[in-house]
């Protein structure tokens, strides 16, 4: 397995996948496949840190698991598994949590602002949830990990941590390095464009889900916020406009400059039907073929079991190390 890099990255299944994932996310780790050996987790575990519906959570699992494969996750190339099923990660979370300094973890800008959204649920575990996720990359050795600007305080965090414990125990732990993707793209929400899409938004057209169908998202694009210019350029100031070029961008592959000259003297009208068309017939594929793996129960269980199995037996071994470095008998 040392042969190529290791990578590695989770999401959390908080929900249905959205625009924002999809281009930021998902697509991305779907062609690193040929050139890594990679590793991808539903962070279930992850999720708990905020209140859930434990029959929502679990229907929400599965779901995600389906996604990552109607996306192009190829279980005979990646190890695509479900964080709970392999129990080093509870393990190996108290054993960096006594690496961890409490003033470090008080730092972290996501518990700050998590724990402003849900001031009556501010728990433990959503103050260590960043020692979680560095044992999720510590535990394969992982040499990189593609994450969006939101996580990259929580990637400096783990190299510190292993760091620390490489120097008290002795050398363990591989130093992981963030993965910029060639894009980058960063989708922003479609009614406020000056913030991210994200899945737990409660305006339901801030959002598109990538399942669903065409008259929704070409409906959902139509009412997306612009400004009162009327020519389709990228420029500061005009966020709405940018963000659907951006949007527009990563499906089809073409330049800013090719967008401006495909659009030149129509409307805004005209260029959000487009994206939306495109965006719909782009995600279709997908869309039928999430539906086909979330009917075959048996093909998902098989593959999380048997990808459960491969992650345990790498996870093991580091696992195993850390105990005998710190002194467990
Ligand atoms: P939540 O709303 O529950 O916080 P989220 O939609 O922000 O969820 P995560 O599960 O936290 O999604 O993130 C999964 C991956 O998708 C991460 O790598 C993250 O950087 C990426 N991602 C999330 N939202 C966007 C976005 N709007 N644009 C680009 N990438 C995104
Ligand atoms: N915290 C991340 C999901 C996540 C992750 C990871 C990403 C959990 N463990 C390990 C990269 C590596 C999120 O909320 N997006």
């Amino acid at each position: 397995m040392k042969d190529k890099k290791i990578i590695l990255s989770g999401i959390q299944p908080t929900g249905t996948f959205t625009l924002g994932n999809y281009i930021g996310a998902v697509r991305n780790w779907t062609k690193l496949q040929e050139d890594y050996n990679c590793i991808y987790m539903i962070a279930n575990m992850h999720a708990i840190t905020v209140r859930q519906d434990p029959s929502a959570l679990r229907r929400n699992t599965a779901n995600a698991y389906a996604l990552l494969l109607a996306c192009g996750i190829d279980p005979a190339k990646s190890i695509a598994f479900i964080q709970s099923h392999n129990r080093c990660h509870a393990e190996m979370n108290w054993v960096l949590s006594c690496s961890t300094q409490f003033g470090e973890l008080s730092r972290m800008t996501q518990f700050k602002a998590k724990a402003e959204k849900h001031p009556d649920d501010i728990n433990a575990g959503l103050f260590t949830y960043p020692v979680l996720m560095a044992g999720d990359i510590l535990l394969y050795q992982s040499d990189l990990v593609p994450v969006g600007a939101d996580q990259k305080q929580h990637l400096e965090l783990t190299r510190d941590i292993a760091q620390r414990f490489n120097q008290k125990y002795g050398e363990l732990f591989t130093i992981p390095e963030p993965y910029i993707g060639e894009t980058g793209a960063r989708v922003m929400s479609l009614q406020d464009p000056t913030s991210k899409m994200s899945k737990s938004d409660d305006n339901p057209n801030a959002c598109i889900f990538i399942l669903e169908d065409k008259d929704t998202i070409v409906r959902k694009f139509r009412r997306a916020v612009t400004d009162s210019d009327t020519c389709v350029r990228y420029a500061e100031g005009k966020d709405g406009i940018n963000n659907l070029m951006t949007i527009y961008s990563a499906v089809t592959g073409k330049s800013y400059e090719e967008i401006e000259r495909e659009f030149d003297g129509k409307g805004y009208g005209d260029f959000k039907t487009a994206v939306g068309e495109t965006v719909a017939d782009h995600l279709a594929p997908v869309r039928e073929r999430f539906n086909q793996f979330a009917a075959d129960k048996e093909y998902l269980e098989k593959c999380w079991t048997e990808g459960a199995q491969k992650a345990e037996s790498i996870a093991r071994r580091t696992l195993s190390k850390a105990y005998r470095k710190v002194g467990f008998n």
